[in-house]
């Protein structure tokens, strides 16, 4: 397939230079900017929000909240103090470091607010989404063995207390809040202004994401106060953040990239960091990034394929030449949305590949990297990453293998909460192996295929779903393409394809042919989908991932497995 490169001089001749930074690289130098360099304590919520006041910038715009038309901001002195408060209220009702206190909420002020007095006590927050039901939420929660959780009265009826011995305290943040909880806006109104903070070691516990497997519970994955050091360098290095940026990380805390990049590397960079509430919508989308003025923009493939889905006419009723700086996570970037993204925004949209696992960046396209179409990019400086097969060996250039990572990094996960055989089990000798298949080409850059269980073996070859996936969403009619093998007694599997289409086209078995022909003549016969099934929408993760792994169970009338993350509304 003809690789489209977009040339990074185009946008920004200054920009940092990738190889010597990489070449130059030592993380101890990165540790020099924390206050830990010298006593050997630090704390999160101090780096993101008081260091700033203390250093003089108390009174610059650390906060802009916007749902539908209510806005409000807050600097960093209000985010200090309103933390501080927060922590009070948390201390009183019983919190101490190393305890588990839960955040189950609409993105709210009070959201983030809480989140940072959490931290200023040393306690490890687990952000959950607002949308999980019951058993989703008694799941992380028994197995965290949580203490405290914070909620709205929306929300509140889906903790099943009686389940949950551990718990001690619901903190409801609403009104008129009933005896049996902690009432957040009364305790918060009381609560003192000031806050010692919790200084801690390098290795006291952040944050604990869990993430779904295929099969099974949730895993929690456990990420210490160390793992500022990367959030801040990958921050500055592949979010460019500068002194005047206004930045917009579209994701919910409840995926690591809405904390990691939502919360943390924006505030350790001092960078003015937007949170939008309410849902989706191009026209809330497009109207924050004119009414804001966002300057640096994060999203993912999901939401950009949506964008593309709605039109480029709109795009023109919006002024969105505040904006410099666009990237994407989540999944692979079809090259089609980046070519797009070119047309509309006149801007590249760089992708970065990492996950819950591995706490920060991992292979990006650096800002002043040329990017390949279609391309992850290359590693971040500090990070080592191949392509090894099951025994650990490292393979060649282009060849299909599992994207390995060498340990350690300052974000790794430190444990999956109270699973050592699962922690242990991603692991061949010195290389983490992420579970992703990918190769390597004679540049440098990787290049994603699938999850290692999604790749597709038909008539005796090896075909990741995505490169089929990202020649579908080319085609004029379709919005959105999930691929995967359905097994096949002759050819072993056969390659399936399902479809949800763009405004104004309809289902019809002309309109299968065209697109099947479409793949054949566009990337390989082999590749071209035999079945195309047409759905209103695809199973998506909250996070926006195509779930091939519910598509395959639907297929064969299986069990698709947990199902907690699963976007169903
Ligand atoms: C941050 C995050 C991790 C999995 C990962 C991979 C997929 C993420 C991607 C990507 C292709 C990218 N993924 N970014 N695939 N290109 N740029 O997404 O964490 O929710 O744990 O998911 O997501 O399969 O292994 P998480």
């Amino acid at each position: 397939m003809k690789v489209e490169v977009y040339k990074s001089t185009d946008q920004n001749p200054n920009l940092t230079n990738y190889e010597e930074t990489r070449d130059n690289f030592d993380w101890q130098e990165v540790e020099k900017h924390f206050s830990w360099h010298e006593t050997g304590k630090f704390n999160m919520a101090y780096e993101c929000i008081d260091k700033h006041v203390d250093d003089g910038y108390g009174d610059k715009t650390a906060l802009h909240y916007k749902n539908g038309d209510s806005r409000s901001s807050y600097t960093f002195k209000d985010l200090k103090t309103a933390s501080n408060k927060a922590a009070n209220v948390l201390k009183d009702a019983g919190v101490e470091k190393g305890d588990r206190v839960f955040i189950f909420m609409a993105r709210s002020p009070e959201l983030y607010t809480s989140l940072l007095g959490a931290l200023k006590i040393g306690a490890i927050v687990g952000p959950l989404f607002e949308a999980f039901m019951e058993k989703a939420v008694k799941d992380r929660l028994q197995n965290s063995e949580a203490k405290v959780i914070i909620t709205s009265p929306e929300l509140v009826g889906r903790i099943p207390v009686d389940d949950l011995p551990d718990l001690e305290k619901v903190i409801l943040v609403g009104e008129n809040v009933s005896a049996d909880y902690v009432d957040f806006k009364t305790e918060y109104e009381k609560a003192s202004d000031e806050f010692d903070i919790e200084w801690l070691d390098k290795e006291d516990g952040l944050i604990l994401h869990y993430t779904s497997g295929s099969t099974g519970q949730p895993k929690g994955v456990l990420h210490v106060q160390y793992a500022m050091v990367q959030h801040y360098i990958s921050g500055k290095y592949v979010l460019d953040l500068k002194e005047d940026d206004v930045y917009w990380c579209t994701a919910d805390p409840g995926w690591v990239t809405g904390t990691s990049y939502g919360i943390f590397a924006p505030w350790l960079n001092r960078a003015t960091n937007v949170v939008v509430g309410g849902r989706f919508s191009p026209e809330a989308w497009y109207g924050a990034i004119e009414d804001l003025n966002v300057t640096v923009w994060y999203s993912a493939p999901t939401a950009f394929r949506m964008l593309m889905g709605a039109g480029d006419e709109i795009v023109k009723k919006y002024d969105l030449s505040s904006l410099r700086h666009v990237l994407s996570v989540g999944e692979p970037l079809n090259p089609e949305v980046v070519k797009w993204g070119m047309d509309v925004y006149h801007l590249r949209i760089h992708d970065t590949w990492w996950m819950t696992e591995t706490g920060a960046h991992m292979i990006v396209n650096f800002p002043s990297m040329d990017i390949k179409g279609g391309s992850m990019g290359k590693p971040i400086p500090g990070v080592e990453a191949a392509i090894i097969d099951d025994s650990g060996n490292e393979l060649p250039v282009n060849r299909m293998g599992n994207l390995a990572l060498k340990a350690n990094w300052p974000s790794m996960m430190r444990e999956i909460w109270k699973n050592k055989p699962k922690f242990d089990s991603y692991f061949i000798g010195e290389w983490y192996v992420s579970g992703d298949s990918a190769y390597q080409d004679e540049d440098g850059y990787f290049w994603f295929q699938g999850r290692v269980d999604d790749v597709i073996m038909t008539a005796g070859e090896r075909v990741g779903p995505f490169e089929i996936e990202s020649k579908l969403v080319e085609h004029e009619a379709v919005q959105e393409a999930g691929v995967i093998g359905k097994p096949d007694p002759v050819r072993g599997e056969i390659v399936k394809a399902f479809i949800s289409l763009r405004e104004g086209y309809s289902p019809s078995d002309e309109l299968k042919e065209d697109i099947r022909v479409y793949v054949k003549e566009g990337l390989a016969a082999h590749a071209a989908p035999r079945e195309i099934e047409f759905k209103d929408k695809l199973p998506k993760t909250r996070s926006g991932k195509i779930m091939r792994r519910v598509l395959k169970a639907w297929e064969l009338n299986i069990d698709a497995g947990d199902l907690s993350s699963m976007d169903d509304d």
